[in-house]
């Protein structure tokens, strides 16, 4: 990464690498201090807030992606006005965040996570202007492991598979309730279940915990247990950089076996069903 503001940094030891990643197992997040050093936080903030403040960008759209804009909107809590939120689709945007996918050490805590020849599946920032964030208490996309009604969770003695995960990068400090830090509820991503109340979720006991960090600390998050940002009530704004990694077998099978080529041809004649399908828009459409 010669010339980048991003350092290439060094793998933990094995052992505290293997430590991490068996709290991260058993209470479905871990929080890590001090990853990041000030310049490298000062550079994504700084090029954040361009990409942010870019017009041509904020009309953005690529139909082909998960994200179709780049940059998405919120609604403030207070006033209900959108604000630009999100700033998605990050690796095509700048180098300063394809070099944050292979800092060390999360890259390699990542493979300690989804395994060796992990692959990347998201990156985001988040940038929460006062009155912005995800306060909704929830699962990332659907419960993977749905238990029955009449099963309380799942068996402790199961290790709950994590077929993907983020890793969330504070920009800036966050130190009180009011500035907005992620929350989570340990141990809940072996409940098999959404969130069981949105203003006071509890599993076994275990209610909300913040996390209180400083720039440049990292927290590793499973999507399962159940979390959220907790409301940005401070005049600061809060930048969290995210950095996705899937295991390899699930990006096998669910990227490279549906991008087989099917002829422009026959996508422009295609049913919507089979677009829909085949996961692909019409040419030109
Ligand atoms: O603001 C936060 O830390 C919460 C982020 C979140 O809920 C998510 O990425 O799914």
């Amino acid at each position: 990464m010669a010339n980048s503001p991003i350092l290439s940094g060094k793998p933990f030891s094995e052992e505290k690498t293997t430590e991490i990643a068996e709290q991260f197992f058993r209470d479905g997040f871990v929080h890590i201090p001090g990853v990041l050093t000030e310049d490298e936080v000062t550079a994504i903030r700084n090029k954040t807030d361009a990409l942010f403040d870019d017009p041509e960008l904020a009309d953005r759209t690529n139909p082909n992606l998960a994200d179709v804009r780049y940059i998405q909107m919120g609604t403030h809590a207070g006033s209900g006005e959108h604000l630009p939120f999100i700033l998605r689709n990050t690796i095509e945007l700048d180098p300063i965040f394809r070099d944050m996918l292979l800092r060390e050490p999360i890259l390699s805590l990542a493979e300690a996570i989804v395994g060796k020849d992990c692959k990347f599946c998201g990156q985001n920032v988040l940038r929460n202007l006062p009155g912005l964030s995800i306060s909704s208490w929830h699962v990332d996309g659907s419960v993977h492991f749905p238990v029955s009604d009449e099963m309380p969770r799942h068996d402790p003695r199961l290790r709950m598979p994590v077929m993907w995960f983020t890793v969330q990068m504070a920009l800036n400090d966050i130190e009180s309730i009011e500035e907005g830090p992620s929350q989570y509820v340990r141990g809940s991503h072996y409940s098999g279940r959404h969130p069981n109340d949105q203003d006071n979720p509890e599993f076994e006991g275990n209610k909300p915990v913040s996390i209180f960090c400083k720039a440049g600390d990292i927290y590793l998050q499973d999507p399962q247990c159940w979390h959220r940002g907790a409301p940005n009530l401070s005049g600061k704004t809060r930048y969290i950089l995210q950095s996705q990694y899937a295991a390899y077998w699930a990006y096998w099978r669910f990227s490279l076996c549906n991008g087989v080529p099917v002829p422009e041809d026959a996508l422009q004649n295609a049913s919507d069903r089979l677009l829909s399908l085949l996961g692909r828009s019409r040419p030109n459409a």
